[in-house]
């Protein structure tokens, strides 16, 4: 192998230092990969969470007795500050007890319903005003706005409250930015029942009266927080209980698709639910993978049998609802899984991590519950899932290590700009519960999980830009010094650009996640660098709605750091669309063809983080 000292290399990666204001470089903060590090206190249960700016998540918990106060009552809201490792509490204002939420197209995000206020003990009150211990008033209708911000000084505040009472909606965002809201209960209940369920959708900005949906009034009882994806073709997917459906929302017609098999996925068999990444390979075509639940007949969800011990199931599905109305069978997860938190890897895989072996999501004074806990048997050991693989491989666990924490109910997940995975909460007890004979205690804990590629070298893309519209001009993405980053020169041929969206995480769903390859071509320079040329996203709001994402370039398998961008006009409404220009031709010299054979380069693809900073430092190039 001959290695060629390069002072052009050496100024490149000089510059390249200098200029890191605007380069996403390596993880400022980064841990040993496949394992979790406890990094900080939430303050309040992490019931509900999201990424706010690239420093900040937003935690949400119900209204309890949570020490921390704010004014003259417990929070339930937290600022977590990932720099510093600090949560600043916030006032939620109403009680946000299993609320839903989702951002809309012009950066806001939105929390939605919640339940009425608490006394003592996490009893329920007739809805009320704010008059009992922890001054929280009813939730239920609440719509409750914020605009994220970094210095500190951002608040909740509330708008006109929905049409109806929702304990358990669904929030997603729309092709306009606009939300829809979907479910829920008009009261308390463990599960729905023709009294207490909510079978509309409505929206929000509002749209006038909220809309009956068939398919929620034939999916009781397991229908709280119901499974909902935007497709492609503009219609939602909606999947609650055993029952499926294509729900157009413009029109109101609903199309039924099979039933779910093996199990019962929504809350509270609570899988882990997921669309697959969106790819010029699949023609952008959406397929949803469905992993663990319940096998809960409708019949069964009564608490009157020893819930916390049954088996949750291994079944993984998945459906792609614009090409077939059928269910297929995929790779089951390694063990059956209740309460998963699902979080899609910049890289393509899906990682699961969180929940429970046996049991449900919910809690309660049971004889049989353990503690108030409706799930047991914590799985504490995260699984990867390569929707790439082979049948039969798609699964594993290595290079990974488990957590110490149990994450029962109320637990949730999303991954950082930095490829990590923030993951907080856990509290299946009524009220603020940290007793020694309780088995899960409310947890404040908050954890970061280092997927594989936090011992490798990042890709260290230059020039990304802040927006991304819908088709239009590419724009040019700057690779450094490729051979000595990512070990091969040929890596280019593997190179992505992928738009994502982490996602509202709540019991075991992450509202809005999805993620978006783009169409893209490469030039490979002869002195190692390369240009990859990007197209924005495809021309169809509806395979990504507007509103804030993270950008990632992917090189192998490692992906870079993500910045934070803004899809779309920024503005909630039609979005501007136009023809996608056509990429270059990818080019890729024939200097380093020639240099490869009788060279497998096998030394420079082994070259992990070391051998990508030692070449770094000297601005050695392999040929
Ligand atoms: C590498 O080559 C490209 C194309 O010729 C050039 O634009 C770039 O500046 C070069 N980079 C270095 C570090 O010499
Ligand atoms: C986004 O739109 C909503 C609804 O009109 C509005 O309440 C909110 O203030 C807007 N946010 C921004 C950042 O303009
Ligand atoms: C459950 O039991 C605890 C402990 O006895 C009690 O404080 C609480 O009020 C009960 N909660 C409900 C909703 O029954
Ligand atoms: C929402 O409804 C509650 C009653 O549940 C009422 O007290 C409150 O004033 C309403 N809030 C707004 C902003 O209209
Ligand atoms: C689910 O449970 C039913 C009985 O309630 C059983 O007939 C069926 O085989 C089970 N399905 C699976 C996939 O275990
Ligand atoms: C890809 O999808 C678009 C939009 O649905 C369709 O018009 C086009 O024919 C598809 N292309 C291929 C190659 O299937
Ligand atoms: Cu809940």
């Amino acid at each position: 192998m001959a290695y060629l000292l390069s002072a052009a290399a050496l100024a490149f990666v000089l510059v390249a230092v200098s200029a890191q204001d605007s380069t996403p470089g390596q993880p400022k903060d980064g841990g040993p990969s496949g394992m979790f590090k406890v990094i900080g206190d939430s303050l309040v249960s992490g019931q509900q969470i999201f990424l706010g700016t690239n420093d900040k998540v937003y935690i949400i918990d119900k209204a309890e007795n949570n020490p921390t106060r704010i004014g003259a009552h417990p929070a339930w809201g937290s600022e977590y500050t990932l720099g510093g490792n600090k949560a600043r509490p916030m006032d939620l204002i109403t009680n946000t007890f299993c609320a839903g939420g989702n951002v809309l197209g012009n950066g806001t995000w939105v929390n939605v319903g919640g339940n009425a206020e608490v006394m003592y003990g996490g009893e329920n009150t007739v809805y009320q005003d704010g008059g009992g211990p922890y001054h929280d008033p009813d939730g239920s209708h609440s719509v409750r706005l914020l605009d994220p911000c970094d210095d500190g000084n951002c608040a909740w505040t509330l708008a006109a409250n929905l049409t109806t009472r929702r304990w358990y909606p669904t929030v997603e965002t729309l092709e306009d930015g606009s939300l829809l809201i979907v479910g829920g209960s008009h009261s308390s209940v463990f599960v729905n029942d023709a009294s207490s369920t909510n079978p509309t959708y409505e929206f929000w900005p509002p749209r006038g009266a909220p809309v009956e949906s068939q398919m929620l009034l034939s999916s009781l009882p397991a229908n709280l927080y119901p499974l909902t994806f935007l497709l492609p073709s503009g219609k939602i997917l909606l999947q609650a209980n055993w029952k499926t459906a294509i729900v157009d929302y413009q029109t109101g017609i609903e199309k039924r698709l099979d039933d779910m098999p093996d199990a019962v996925r929504t809350y509270p068999a609570s899988a882990g639910v997921v669309m697959l990444p969106l790819t010029p390979a699949n023609n952008w075509t959406a397929t949803v993978l469905f992993c663990g639940g319940a096998n809960i007949s409708s019949d069964q969800w009564k608490t009157d049998w020893n819930i916390a011990q049954n088996p949750a199931s291994q079944s993984c599905v998945q459906l792609a609802p614009d090409v077939s109305p059928s269910y297929s069978a995929v790779d089951p997860l390694p063990e059956g899984r209740t309460m998963g938190n699902i979080i899609q890897l910049p890289n393509g895989k899906v990682l699961i991590l969180n929940g429970a072996a046996t049991g449900v999501a919910g809690n309660g004074n049971d004889s049989w519950a353990i503690g108030e806990s409706y799930a047991d048997h914590p799985l504490l050991h995260p699984v990867l899932y390569n929707p790439n693989a082979p049948a039969g491989s798609r699964w594993t666990k290595e290079g990974m290590s488990p957590s110490e924490i149990p994450r029962m109910y109320h637990s949730s997940a999303i991954l950082l700009p930095d490829g990590s995975v923030f993951v907080a909460g856990s509290n299946p007890n009524y009220d603020y519960n940290v007793a020694d004979n309780i088995p899960y205690k409310t947890e404040y804990r908050v954890e970061k999980f280092f997927p594989s590629y936090f011992n490798q070298w990042r890709p260290e893309p230059q020039g990304l830009p802040a927006n991304l519209g819908y088709g239009g001009n590419s724009f040019d993405v700057g690779l450094p010094a490729l051979g000595d980053m990512v070990g091969d020169v040929h890596n280019i041929k593997t190179a992505k650009a992928v738009v994502m969206r982490t996602g509202f995480s709540t019991h075991g769903q992450n509202m809005g996640q999805r993620m978006v390859e783009l169409q893209v071509a490469y030039t490979m320079n002869e002195n190692g660098s390369a240009i990859l040329h990007c197209s924005q996203l495809p021309p169809n709001p509806a395979v990504f709605p507007p509103g804030p994402a993270l950008l990632f370039i992917v090189v192998g398998d490692v992906p870079s750091v993500g910045k934070q961008i803004m899809v779309g006009s920024g503005k909630i409404g039609a979005q501007p669309v136009s023809d996608p220009a056509p990429l270059p031709n990818s080019f890729f010299p024939n200097t380093f063809v020639k240099a490869d054979q009788g060279n497998s380069g096998a030394a420079a693809r082994a070259a992990g983080w070391a051998m990508g900073a030692i070449g770094a430092v000297l601005g050695i190039v392999f040929v």
